[in-house]
């Protein structure tokens, strides 16, 4: 089976068969969207099914060609860092959400908690950077494609160094790929496919994305570019259906909750 055939209304390793993982390729639009109401919309119909293909989805988010009046109530910015902002629930199967990146603004290096995560931009350019894991932290859909798992393949050498011992080393962060993301062009990523940082290298200008994960998050690991070290932190919003979240701040925010 191919990536762009996984059922992304389950988990990434509760896909079967997922043993080969494809580069992207072109796609083709099957018809245009007109606003993003439509497009919502759409999404919702194709989730209704029992199977839905990454590729349909991909499709129908190409399918939309991002006009801001559709989407201004949503793109609320923060002077310090990327915002996230949910427009549509998806009834628990997925949610849509819109981010909003200031000049420079950037993720860290996270995972998608083993969802499937599309993203496409609606104004602005962003850079993505994808990395393998780290050696000593394998994500479950890993763990199931090579049916073992780090503490297997250190058994015989000189013990586990897996997450729970903190064997972290500086260099651990692998950089497998760099993508240049133009107005409205759509990308995909699971946890099978590596972890991604995400950046609006502009200097000057804002930018905003449409981001659709299934099943939806709400925490997920973000990883010490340097030693790979993981911790795990809260996903929240800035806003929710244009109104601004009264935030409680949590301890663990002190990592940079927005991921
Ligand atoms: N996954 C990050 C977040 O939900 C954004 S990077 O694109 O997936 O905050
Ligand atoms: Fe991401």
């Amino acid at each position: 089976m191919d990536v762009e055939n996984a059922n992304c209304k389950m988990r990434v390793s509760q896909c079967t068969d997922m043993e080969v993982l494809p580069i992207e390729r072109p796609i083709k639009i099957d018809h245009e969207i007109t606003g993003l109401e439509k497009l919502v919309e759409e999404i919702h119909a194709i989730f209704s099914r029992d199977h839905v293909n990454v590729q349909d989805v991909q499709k129908l988010m190409l399918g939309y060609k991002s006009s801001p009046k559709d989407w201004k109530k949503y793109a609320k910015f923060d002077r310090f860092r990327y915002t996230r902002n949910l427009v549509d629930a998806g009834n628990g199967a997925f949610n849509i959400m819109i981010l909003c990146w200031g000049a420079g603004h950037a993720s860290p290096i996270h995972d998608h908690a083993d969802s499937h995560c599309f993203m496409k931009i609606l104004s602005g350019n962003l850079e993505e950077v994808r990395y393998d894991w780290p050696d000593h932290v394998q994500p479950e859909v890993l763990k199931k494609l090579k049916n073992n798992s780090c503490c297997d393949k250190m058994a015989d050498q000189d013990g586990c160094r897996c997450e729970q011992d903190g064997g972290y080393n500086a260099g651990d962060m692998k950089e497998i790929g760099r993508n240049r993301l133009e107005l409205n062009d759509v990308c995909y990523i699971n946890d099978a496919l590596g972890l991604h940082r995400v950046e609006n290298p502009s200097h000057a200008d804002g930018a905003v994305s449409l981001h659709l994960y299934c099943p939806p998050f709400d925490s997920c690991r973000v990883f010490d570019s340097r030693t790979g070290t993981p911790t795990t932190v809260t996903t929240t919003f800035w806003s929710i259906n244009g109104k601004k979240v009264k935030r409680v701040m949590e301890a663990n925010e002190c990592a940079d909750s927005q991921n």
